[in-house]
């Protein structure tokens, strides 16, 4: 593992390289968090452990505002995660050893992987949306984020959230995103997982998505929560399948590819 910093205009975002056993050449996977995350959470890791296991580096990026990168929460919003994004695959094309590029995210951060994805559509091999956050341009409209209500056409300086605050610059800018530009910017092969009892961004949104793309599949985890707290293993082993048709090289794909009832790590 390598961990180091990538500028974006005077903002160092944390980052950490991880690179399968034994590889000269690769693919590399972009991995993202969502809102208050950071990539040391038990999904992050398992989804990017999940990857090197089947020959995938990854490369997980804390975002503006989150874990160790610069800026602060309050001040973070998707226009600046979408800059960072813009510039982290700038540095990933640059590693010799990368042979192609994927991107994944999760919650606010799968919708940032189908904006840039869209975005970037020549990039970007496949695009793996984890609970993706659809919700937020939808709400920012309608006046109504995170269970708090606000008025859309007189954006408030700032919309509290327990101890923490989403700032008007958040939600103005959160109105301009658009999901479905960037949905028919991307043909190539998407796959969408989403729980099915995920209390923060309804899967119908998920259902919609994949329906909207040309070519997307998703993956419904039965019972499960925005954070898959009930079936990971699930959804480790539908990365791992969707992947494996790129995978170059050895390693055993086999592993955790059933769907079963395996104990969720903690
Ligand atoms: C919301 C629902 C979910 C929202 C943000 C999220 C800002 C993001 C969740 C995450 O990234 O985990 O209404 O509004």
């Amino acid at each position: 593992m390598k961990e180091f910093y990538i500028a974006d205009d005077g903002i160092q975002l944390h980052a950490k390289l991880d690179v399968p056993e034994e590889k000269e050449k690769c693919p590399l996977v972009i991995v993202f968090h969502g809102l208050t995350g950071n990539m040391e959470e038990r999904h992050i890791t398992a989804v990017s452990s999940a990857m090197n296991e089947i020959g995938f580096a990854t490369l997980r990026v804390e975002l503006y505002g989150h874990g160790k990168s610069g800026g602060t929460f309050e001040q973070h919003n998707l226009m600046k995660w979408i800059n960072n994004a813009m510039t982290v695959t700038d540095y990933a094309k640059t590693l010799d050893f990368v042979t192609d590029l994927y991107i994944c995210g999760h919650s606010q951060g799968g919708l940032l992987t189908m904006l840039a994805a869209g975005m970037r559509a020549d990039d970007f091999k496949a695009a793996i949306p984890m609970s993706p956050a659809i919700v937020i341009p939808d709400g920012a409209r309608k006046g109504n984020l995170l269970g708090q209500p606000f008025d859309p056409e007189h954006i408030p300086d700032m919309v509290e959230w327990g101890d923490r605050h989403l700032s008007g610059n958040y939600l103005r800018t959160a109105q301009l995103l658009d999901v479905d530009e960037a949905i028919r910017k991307y043909e190539k092969p998407v796959l969408l997982i989403h729980g099915d009892a995920d209390e923060a961004v309804p899967i119908e949104y998920s259902i919609d998505a994949a329906k909207k793309y040309k070519n997307a599949k998703l993956v419904q985890i039965p019972g499960d929560t925005h954070c898959y707290d009930e079936h990971l293993d699930q959804v480790t082993a539908a990365v791992k399948k969707f992947l494996a048709r790129w995978r170059t090289g050895k390693g055993d794909i086999t592993t955790g590819l059933t769907f079963g009832s395996q104990p969720c790590c903690s």
